[in-house]
């Protein structure tokens, strides 16, 4: 049967194994020798390896899995040590971060959020070592290093839920439990206390950036298939020639929405609305508790939400009574 092909849909060619290029004089070698593997092909390259681990990878995976090995252990504890129920009742069990009471104490008692502090360090320094790597992979291929810069904007949110915000608060409680729903119900609950984050415009506009980042992907993404017919995957040789697919696809959104990206700036877009998600969402959770403690009120008081007595005249309010924002 006869098959179109191009790199989407590549014919696995069985070659001499790709090591990449030789490292840098010090570096560790690379872990494995690379293998090719069909159903890999079938979603991307057929060779699979050989991987860089190296020391900080290694270390890095090595604290992940302490992390996760805690969290795992803690939860299987909540049920009596009972492997029925930890699988039954996997996706609502927790590792709580420690009650109010003990505030930013550095060991309080393993039970009482002991435990979630060091899971937290051995996941925070995981996640540290694997951005040190991603830097330093990308130096060592000598390439820029914007996947890493990305990286960090999501970091960035995750030390702020984590981290930063419960040391502005003064309290390990303010952080975020781990577990599958209880991270959920975590997020409705911050949400109702402080007055509905829907009215805090940086959550606001990290759902722009998250929707806007959905958006570009999916114009892009459908943009290059549809010219990929015309060799439109070879995007970068293609930025620099006349009459290849790029100018084709270029000319498809001038005709149907007057203006287009290019095939560089197309990839600027993705780049700073996926960053910008995260990094706007930290700016709405360092305010929230620290500089605003009621985003609805603060949202009447800004002339954003309409005051409840306009709609409903005869029920008295009680959050406009005591708020302070
Ligand atoms: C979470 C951080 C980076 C993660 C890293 C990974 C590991 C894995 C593994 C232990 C994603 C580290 C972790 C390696 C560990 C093991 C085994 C990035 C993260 C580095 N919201 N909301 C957002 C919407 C509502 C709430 C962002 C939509 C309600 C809270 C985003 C809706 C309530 C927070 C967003 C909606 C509420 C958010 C996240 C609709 C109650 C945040 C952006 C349609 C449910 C976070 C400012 C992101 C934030 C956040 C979308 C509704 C609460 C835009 C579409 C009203 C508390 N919400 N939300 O990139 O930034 O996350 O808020 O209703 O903290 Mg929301």
């Amino acid at each position: 049967m006869r098959e179109y092909q191009n790199i989407f849909t590549a014919v696995q060619l069985r070659g001499p194994i790709e090591p990449g290029i030789p490292l840098p004089a010090g570096d560790s070698p690379r872990t494995g020798q690379g293998g090719v593997e069909y159903w890999f092909g079938k979603i991307g390259n057929a060779q699979v390896g050989p991987i860089y681990l190296g020391f900080i990878g290694t270390i890095s995976i090595v604290c992940g899995t302490i992390a996760f090995v805690i969290i795992g252990l803690n939860m299987w504890a909540s049920v009596g040590w009972d492997p029925i129920q930890f699988v039954r009742q996997l996706f609502w069990l927790a590792l709580e971060p420690p009650p109010a009471e003990y505030g930013l104490e550095i060991l309080p008692p393993l039970q009482e959020g002991g435990w979630w502090l060091i899971a937290g360090f051995f996941l925070t320094t995981s996640v540290i070592l694997w951005w040190v790597r991603m830097y330093r992979r990308a130096r060592a291929l000598e390439m820029g290093t914007h996947v890493a810069w990305a990286f960090a904007s999501a970091i960035f949110l995750f030390l702020s839920l984590g981290f930063i915000r419960p040391l502005l608060m003064g309290s390990w409680a303010e952080a975020v439990p781990f577990g599958i729903f209880p991270h959920l119900d975590w997020t409705a609950a911050f949400s109702i206390r402080y007055g509905n984050l829907y009215y805090n415009p940086f959550h606001a506009l990290s759902i722009v950036f998250l929707y806007g980042s959905v958006l570009l992907f999916a114009m892009h993404g459908a943009t290059i298939l549809a010219v990929s017919r015309y060799g439109g995957e070879r995007e970068i040789e293609q930025i620099v020639d006349r009459g290849t697919a790029s100018e084709r696809a270029a000319l498809f959104w001038r005709w149907t929405m007057g203006f287009n990206a290019t095939m560089e700036s197309i990839h600027r877009w993705a780049w700073w609305f996926a960053v910008l998600t995260p990094l706007t969402g930290a700016i709405g959770i360092l305010l929230s508790g620290t500089v605003v403690d009621n985003w609805y009120l603060w949202g009447i008081k800004h002339g954003i939400v309409p005051p409840a007595p306009d709609l409903w005249p005869d029920v008295a309010d009680p959050a406009l009574s005591g708020g302070t924002q």
